[in-house]
């Protein structure tokens, strides 16, 4: 599998990621592939909800689908289930273990990202050996109430001129507010419910690459 970082490829300008919780009863095998089929190229597995067993279960059935459609797969907070199905890469917020540990156990290739809200944390990311960064949320959301405040575009400015490492930009991001991100410089944008919650996710994800242009 080619490595493949956020906004490294076409295809890597959306980061999907998934939420059963959101996805209007559909499963993340049915949602993992309408969103292959648009072309996405990075899927990140992100489920709160559920136990570690059906967690390594889904997993597995995305690590198929995204290895069939030439995808990058990310796992966020579990580096055991990454490991054990094959991903990627693992995402790491801030209170999951300390980038510089998981890459002692998962080696130099397994990508890893971790979530940003400041230049404290994105600068420690990078001596952490951190791959890309996750930037957010930019601005509030339903999605995840408790990251609270958004850290506005001002942030994402800051990242694009200081960090030199690839980013994501994430929170409330959507249709109506993803060209605003782009002509900010932002080459790639992370997306739960304008994605999932979409009755037409390939239709929708037209409109949102429309909307980039
Ligand atoms: N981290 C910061 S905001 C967020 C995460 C996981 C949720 C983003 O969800 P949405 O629905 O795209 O706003
Ligand atoms: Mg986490």
């Amino acid at each position: 599998m080619p490595r493949i970082l956020p906004g490294s490829v076409p295809g890597a300008d959306i980061y999907a990621i998934t939420d059963s919780r959101l996805s209007l009863g559909r499963g993340v095998g049915e949602v993992a592939r309408a969103v292959m089929s648009s072309g996405v190229r990075i899927l990140q597995y992100r489920e709160k909800d559920k136990d570690k067993g059906e967690k390594l279960k889904e997993c597995l059935l995305l690590r198929e689908i995204t290895r069939g459609a030439g995808a990058c797969f990310i796992v966020n907070d579990d580096v055991d289930i990454a490991l054990l199905c094959g991903a990627d890469g693992v995402h790491l917020g801030q209170s999951d273990l300390p980038a510089a540990e998981v890459r002692r156990l998962v080696g130099p290739e397994m990508i890893i990202g971790v979530s940003s809200k400041n230049p404290g944390q994105a600068e420690k990311a990078v001596a952490d050996g951190a791959d890309y960064i996750g930037v957010g949320p930019i601005f509030s959301t339903a999605t995840k109430p408790e990251a609270g405040k958004g850290v506005t575009l001002a942030y994402l400015d800051w990242v694009i001129a200081n960090i030199r490492i690839p980013y994501v930009a994430i929170g409330g991001i959507n249709r109506s507010n993803i060209g605003e991100l782009v002509r900010h410089g932002c080459r790639c944008c992370a997306m739960i419910s304008d994605i999932v919650s979409a009755p037409d996710i390939p239709g929708r994800i037209e409109e949102i690459r429309r909307a980039m242009r």
